[in-house]
């Protein structure tokens, strides 16, 4: 579109030299004088956007690259029990088990179950695909009555 604008302005402006100054050779030079700046103008406008987009891109991938968020669960809670996320971005737990009692990490609404650990760390890893707020529990015994739960509240 904007080089299709240029061009028309261009057009108009050399039919209005020729009109002015007839088939010499000096309005030759001075249609040239007169193009050249007007091509420069658009390059710099297409450099200009390319710049933004690359802006975007930078900008996605630091958001991309959140820290995993580190919960311990014993007998019988998490801590901490709230814990926050982002539609469409990973999300990595790092989930230590302490007291000598098998636990684990279930969403149900988000198809998160974790494998069970007595001792020790486990990565959990999921992608949030809807916003809101779930609960997170321990799917072992009666751990969940207990108090061995959470909320995740995705943004
Ligand atoms: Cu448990």
């Amino acid at each position: 579109m904007m080089i299709g604008v240029f061009l028309i302005i261009v057009v108009a402006l050399v039919g209005f030299l020729f009109m002015k100054k007839g088939k010499t050779s000096a309005s030759k030079t001075s249609i040239t004088t007169l193009v050249s700046p007007t091509v420069t103008q658009i390059t710099e406008s297409v450099e200009g956007s390319e710049i933004v987009a690359d802006d975007i891109q930078t900008a996605e991938t630091t958001v991309a690259q959140e820290s995993p968020i580190a919960i311990e669960g014993g007998s019988f809670y998490f801590k901490p029990n709230i814990i926050n996320a982002k539609v469409g971005q990973p999300v990595t737990i790092k989930f230590t088990s302490v007291g000598g009692m098998p636990h684990d990490f279930v969403i149900d609404e988000l198809n998160v179950k974790s494998e069970r650990v007595t001792e020790g760390e486990l990565d959990i890893q999921f992608t949030p695909d809807k916003v809101g707020t779930f609960e997170f529990y321990c799917s072992v015994g009666n751990h969940r009555k207990m108090g061995m739960k959470g909320t995740l509240v995705v943004e």
